[in-house]
């Protein structure tokens, strides 16, 4: 049986939506992040980097959440790990490209934001990724021009991992809404039932 750990409000989010676009039976193991269960030994011995999310079955382990989605889709012989070189090459292209760029300037907004008291917030910080953060959405819309998916004309777990860095766009409260061929993109990502169960696992 594969055992997800972490919440799917984490990283592990998008572990989860790959889980429901394959429709395999899965264990969710959600962890203390307050009281630190993802820094105890017993979870260490699973992932060193104490972080979630990680997936367990039987003896195999493994993390970091983009590696897991591609090992699900390739375990589970899904055509959502993309059928011939160049489909997989793009989307590793755009896995990568989603957690090396993209969620850099997101993410630093999010800290400073969520964990950064008001007082001690680095501004510098924020208006750095506010800068940034423009130029690689429009390079994401304008790929997004000519194709329905990231990928191409088909559904991938592209979509679900850069999908779900787009997400964080949205908790920080930046607003990407003047970006169209992205809203249309990601609406018909939004519309897919795996999503939509996905989505229900977080309230
Ligand atoms: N690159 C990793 C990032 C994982 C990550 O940062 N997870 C966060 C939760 S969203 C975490 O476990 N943080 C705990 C910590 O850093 O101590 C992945 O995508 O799996």
């Amino acid at each position: 049986m594969i055992e997800i750990y972490g919440s799917p409000r984490s990283s592990a989010g998008r572990c989860y939506w790959m889980l429901e676009e394959l429709g395999v039976a899965y264990k969710s193991m959600p962890l203390d992040m307050r009281a630190k269960e993802h820094k105890s030994p017993e979870f260490l011995k699973l992932n060193p980097n104490g972080k979630v999310p990680c997936l367990k079955e039987d003896d195999f382990v493994i993390w970091e959440s983009m590696a897991i989605n591609s090992y699900l889709a390739d375990k589970h012989q899904s055509p959502l790990m993309g059928e011939s070189a160049e489909e997989r090459g793009l989307i590793a292209q755009w896995s990568y490209w989603s957690q090396l760029e993209l969620q850099k300037p997101l993410i630093d907004i999010f800290i400073q934001k969520v964990f950064v008291p008001e007082e001690r917030r680095d501004m510098a910080v924020i208006e750095k990724a506010q800068k940034a953060a423009p130029q690689l959405f429009l390079i994401l819309d304008q790929a997004l021009a000519n194709n329905k998916y990231i990928a191409g004309d088909r559904f991938t777990v592209a979509d679900i991992n850069v999908a779900s860095v787009v997400a964080i766009a949205d908790e920080v409260k930046m607003d990407i809404s003047n970006y169209k061929n992205i809203q249309a993109w990601l609406s018909s990502c939004k519309d897919r039932p795996a999503y939509q169960k996905y989505e229900s696992l977080k309230k």
